[in-house]
């Protein structure tokens, strides 16, 4: 009995591995996408999440979602103590083995002339573009700003 549930435990883990491996590092994998809540009146809105890099370097060179008139991707800079957002230039690196952070105050993916409020727990699909990387949609929620 003991020897049959210690073959069990083997086994699943001979599984276990196997997936592991088999789902590789090849891909690029968009963790946590979210979005600031935003009333009706804001004209705009942000998108923020990580994107862990694939085993070769890549960039995030756009993002398209149907709500929103025209998407661009931001980076905040402080000059002289002002705060201010201006584009990314050549979209945002995604090193091989590394990360890419969207957070507030950083990186984001700016919403202009959105299309209607943006309630918390909505979900809004976001089509991220990559250089080297497949399209991927992710569903970004709407959180409390
Ligand atoms: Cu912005």
């Amino acid at each position: 009995m003991k020897m049959r549930a210690l073959f069990a435990a083997v086994l699943a883990f001979g599984l276990l591995s196997g997936a592991c491996s088999s789902s590789g590092s090849d891909g690029i994998v968009v963790d946590d996408p979210w979005g600031r809540s935003a009333p009706m009146a804001a004209n705009n809105g942000a998108f923020y999440m990580t994107i862990e890099g694939s085993d070769v370097d890549d960039r995030l060179v756009s993002a398209y979602a149907s709500v929103c008139g025209t998407t661009e991707l931001h980076q905040t800079i402080v000059t002289d103590g002002v705060m201010k957002m201006q584009q990314a230039e050549g979209g945002i690196e995604i090193p091989a083995g590394g990360e890419a952070v969207l957070a507030p105050g950083g990186y984001h993916v700016m919403c202009i002339d959105k299309d209607g409020e943006f309630k918390v727990g909505d979900i809004i699909p976001l089509t991220l573009t990559f250089a080297v990387a497949e399209m991927q949609t992710v569903d970004a929620e709407i959180r409390e700003s």
